[in-house]
């Protein structure tokens, strides 16, 4: 399998999360968000991702996936262990509702494409922008850190979609100067996962492209 990723997108830091979770090998073929107005837009990339976005996963048949989530049910499907989902319909829906929270209600209005219409076409500056993040951030957050069981994981002793979402989230958060005197839960959560190997070696500056 190949992963089109960036160091430091989150969406794709929980795909890397999961391939090694599951011991699934895989390559990695660098997507530079940045450099030169950033690779996404090329006519290339746009052939195998034409939302222009990381991360994608091409297998070894061809077919190529997209979306964190739909990528991450997938693995968990080709390899149930462990499973990233608990086996109660309740728990799941617990579990699906964080991970939603952050994939579907934080990260949109907080990715790079969103900050620079924010910068560019919107015309606001650095710091209005950076305090943009942070209020969706902490919005999220505030939810998230009354819904998590610390056990020592977000829901309980084994690693689900919700710690998976959860750490690149933190790592984004911590990048941007979110206050996390609020979060101990949060904060304990991640503590927890950095302790892993699967999640230490997904970590943004443990990547081949890491600046
Ligand atoms: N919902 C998508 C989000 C993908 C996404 O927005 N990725 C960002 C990086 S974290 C990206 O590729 N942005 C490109 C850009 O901002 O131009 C997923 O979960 O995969």
């Amino acid at each position: 399998m190949k992963l089109y990723g960036y160091f430091r997108s989150s969406a794709a830091y929980r795909v890397r999360i999961a391939l090694n979770l599951k011991k699934l090998p895989y390559e990695q073929s660098a997507v530079h968000l940045t450099r030169n107005g950033g690779w996404q837009w090329s006519d290339e990339f746009h052939a195998i991702n034409p939302q222009k976005r990381v991360p994608a996963l091409a297998l070894s048949t061809g077919e190529v996936l997209l979306q964190s989530l739909a990528i991450i049910e997938y693995l968990d499907e080709i390899e149930p262990e462990p499973p990233l989902l608990p086996a109660d319909p309740i728990a799941r829906a617990r579990v699906r509702a964080v991970s939603q929270i952050i994939a579907c209600d934080i990260h949109p209005l907080n990715n790079l494409v969103a900050l620079n219409y924010l910068k560019g076409p919107l015309k606001q500056d650095q710091p209005a922008a950076d305090e943009w993040y942070r209020h969706w951030v902490v919005q999220g957050f505030d939810a998230i850190e009354t819904l998590i069981r610390p056990g020592p994981y977000a829901f309980g002793a084994h690693v689900t979609v919700a710690d998976l979402c959860l750490v690149p989230q933190v790592f984004n958060a911590r990048r941007f100067k979110v206050d996390f005197a609020n979060y101990p839960k949060i904060a304990a959560v991640d503590a927890a996962c950095l302790k892993l190997p699967a999640f230490d070696k997904a970590r943004p500056e443990n990547q081949p492209d890491a600046e």
